[in-house]
């Protein structure tokens, strides 16, 4: 029958496209230190902390200075060259407090089983685990920072980003934040 002919080489030509793609997928694919993010990025001015939170909240600048405010000597290596600069902002941990993180009492220890997607307007994502801030195990005094340097952070980084003090590389340094998610 011709129509099952011309349907099997349709299928035969549809597979070798397929796998041609797919061989110039390997040939182009990018190293992951330039994956490609999604969304188009630019400015934010606020961010949006939610997920298993008792009050999911908006935070905007006024709203973060309203939280005790830290400061941490960083000096880390980034694509254009190294950073060394005094941030200021608030305890990621201090901000999670403030918001209340949802823990399930009859899961032992629940809290070390929670962790934070922290995405900025360009899609570029930072996964956290919530032990590794909670003060009873890591510790960790990573800051949603606002200010470098004693001014207010601008338009190249958006009001908010990350600082994790100790990292060699700034990659966890997320900016332009516009949500802090929890699971
Ligand atoms: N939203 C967002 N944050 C980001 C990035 C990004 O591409 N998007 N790049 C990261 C990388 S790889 C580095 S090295 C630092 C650069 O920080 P700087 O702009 O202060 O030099 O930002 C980090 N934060
Ligand atoms: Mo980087």
């Amino acid at each position: 029958m011709m129509f099952g002919k011309a349907l099997k080489i349709g299928i035969i030509a549809a597979l070798g496209i397929g796998l041609q793609l797919i061989s110039l997928g390997g040939v182009f694919a990018e190293p992951s230190s330039s994956t490609v993010t999604t969304a188009s990025g630019g400015y934010s001015a606020r961010f949006r902390v939610e997920g298993s939170v008792a009050n999911p909240t908006t935070f905007t600048l006024s709203k973060l200075q309203a939280l005790p405010p830290t400061s941490e000597n960083v000096f880390f290596y980034t694509g254009q060259g190294p950073v060394s600069s005094k941030f200021t902002g608030v305890l990621l941990w201090d901000l999670l407090n403030s918001v209340g993180v949802k823990t399930d009492p009859s899961i032992k220890n629940d809290i070390i089983n929670k962790w934070l997607v922290v995405t900025g307007s360009d899609g570029y994502t930072v996964t956290i685990s919530a032990g590794e801030l909670d003060p009873s195990f890591g510790g960790q005094q990573v800051l949603v920072a606002y200010a470098q340097d004693g001014k207010l952070l601008g338009a190249d980084t958006g009001f908010a980003r990350l600082i994790f003090p100790g990292d060699k590389a700034g990659a966890r340094d997320a900016f332009w934040i516009t949500s802090i998610k929890v699971h």
